[in-house]
C-alpha cells in the first residue's frame, strides 16, 4: 500500500455539558482528524490531543505542525503498512498522539481494503463491551448526585469520578451513600503527593476498583511506595506512554491496573502490546477515553472486546459527549456498547456535517 496523501481538517464541537477535572474545564473540543489516502483507498483517524498541554504535554496545534512538517514526510509516496509506521516516525521522539492518529488512518485505509474490522484484527472476544461513564468535577454534591443518577439510570456500568484535593472523599461517600455499591473508581489527573498518603487511605473504606494516576505522571517510584500505603489498588494512565513504561510500572509494583488509551502510547499497535504483557502478568486493563468522536470511539471500542479488557471503559455513548456525533451515534444498550462489525473501523463518517463544523483543512501530499 502506497500512501499517496494525508487529508488533515479541524472540527469544532460542544461538549452536551462541561466537563471539569483537576487540570481545568473543557465545554467544547477543537479536534484533528487525518485521512489517509492510499493506493488501495482512504482511511479515519482521530487525533486525541486537546487544545492545551495541560493533560500532558501534547496539545493540538502541536500535533497538527509535527504531522504536517514532521511526521507525514516520513511516510508519504512509501509502501507501507500500519504495522510500519512506528518504527519510519521513531527518529521523532515523543508526539504519541500526533503519531498514533496517522498510524491509526493508515491502520483503517488497510483493513477497509481488506474488508477485515478493527475488531476481528485485535482478536476480539465479545461483540460488545461494558461501558462505564467519567464523571467530572461538580460545583457542588447534590448536582453531583443528579447527574450520577441520571448515569446509572441510562445504564452505565461503572462510575467514575474525577478528584482533585478538596473534592475527593466527600463527593465518594455521597455517591456511595445515595447509590450503594455500584462499581466506582476515582481519576485524580496527577493532583496530589506522596505526602497526600494518608488522606488518600481515607478512600480506602468505600471499596473503589482503584485510584487512577494520583501522582504527577514521571513519579513511577512515588506510585509503589503509595500503593504501600493505600488498600485501593493504583491505575496509571499519564504515567505509561509504552509498552516498555507499561511492564517497569508493574515490576516496580506501581500498579495493579493499567488505562490504556491508545492515543497515549502512540497507537492502537503499542496499545495492543500493552494489553499482551497485562494480560501475561495478570494485569487487568481498562479502555480510557479522551472525549473522542464516533471515529475515535469506534476503535477504541474495538480494542475493549480484546480478552484482558476485563473492566469496564471510558467507553460512553455519543450522547455524554456530543449532541451530534460525527458518525453514526454510539448507543448505550443495557450498558454496552456494539463493536462495530464493518471493515475497519466499521463507522461511515457524515461528510455534509462534517464540512460544516470543519473550520481549518489541509491536504499533505
Ligand atoms: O484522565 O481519563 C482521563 C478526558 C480527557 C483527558 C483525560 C481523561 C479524560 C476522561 C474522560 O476521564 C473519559 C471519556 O472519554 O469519557
Ligand atoms: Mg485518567
Amino acid at each position: 500500500m502506497r500512501l499517496e496523501a494525508v487529508e488533515m481538517r479541524r472540527i469544532e464541537m460542544s461538549l452536551v455539558a462541561p466537563f471539569e477535572t483537576s487540570f481545568g474545564i473543557q465545554t467544547e473540543r477543537d479536534i484533528l482528524l487525518v485521512k489517509a489516502i492510499t493506493s488501495e483507498g482512504e482511511g479515519w483517524g482521530e487525533c486525541v490531543a486537546g487544545e492545551e498541554p495541560t493533560y500532558s504535554s501534547e496539545y493540538v496545534d502541536a500535533a497538527q505542525h509535527v504531522l504536517i512538517h514532521h511526521l507525514i514526510p516520513r511516510l508519504l509516496g512509501r509502501e507501507l503498512e500500519a504495522a510500519d509506521v512506528s518504527a519510519e516516525l521513531r527518529p521523532v521522539h515523543g508526539h504519541h498522539m500526533a503519531k498514533a492518529a496517522i498510524e491509526m488512518a493508515v491502520l483503517d485505509a488497510e483493513l477497509r481494503a481488506r474488508g477485515e474490522s478493527f475488531g476481528h484484527f485485535f482478536g476480539a472476544v465479545r461483540r460488545e463491551v461494558d461501558c462505564g461513564v467519567s464523571v467530572g468535577i461538580h460545583a457542588s454534591i447534590a448536582e453531583l448526585l443528579v447527574t450520577v443518577g441520571s448515569y446509572l439510570d441510562q445504564g452505565y456500568r461503572r462510575i467514575k469520578l474525577k478528584i482533585k484535593p478538596g473534592w475527593d472523599v466527600e463527593p465518594v461517600r455521597a455517591v456511595r451513600e445515595k447509590f450503594g455499591d455500584v462499581p466506582l473508581q476515582v481519576d485524580a489527573n496527577t493532583a496530589y503527593s506522596l505526602s497526600d498518603a494518608e488522606h488518600l487511605a481515607k478512600l480506602d473504606p468505600y471499596g473503589l476498583l482503584l485510584i487512577e494516576q494520583p501522582l504527577p505522571e514521571e513519579q513511577v517510584l512515588a506510585h509503589a511506595q503509595l500503593a504501600k500505603k493505600v488498600q485501593t489498588p493504583i491505575c496509571l494512565d499519564e504515567s505509561i506512554e509504552s509498552a516498555q513504561n507499561a511492564a517497569d510500572a508493574i515490576e516496580l509494583g506501581a500498579c495493579r491496573v493499567i488505562n490504556v488509551k491508545p492515543g497515549r502510547v502512540g497507537g492502537y499497535l503499542e496499545a495492543r502490546k500493552i494489553h499482551d504483557l497485562c494480560a501475561e502478568r495478570g494485569v487487568p486493563v481498562w479502555m480510557g477515553g479522551m472525549l473522542e468522536t464516533g471515529i475515535g470511539r469506534a476503535g477504541n471500542v474495538a480494542m475493549a472486546a480484546m480478552a484482558n479488557f476485563t473492566l469496564p471503559g471510558d467507553t460512553s455513548a455519543s450522547d455524554r459527549y456530543y449532541h451530534r456525533d460525527i458518525t453514526e451515534p454510539f448507543v448505550l444498550h443495557d450498558g454496552r456498547l456494539k463493536v462495530p462489525a464493518g471493515a475497519g473501523l466499521g463507522v461511515r463518517v457524515d461528510q455534509e456535517y462534517l464540512d460544516s463544523i470543519t473550520h481549518w483543512k489541509q491536504r499533505v501530499d
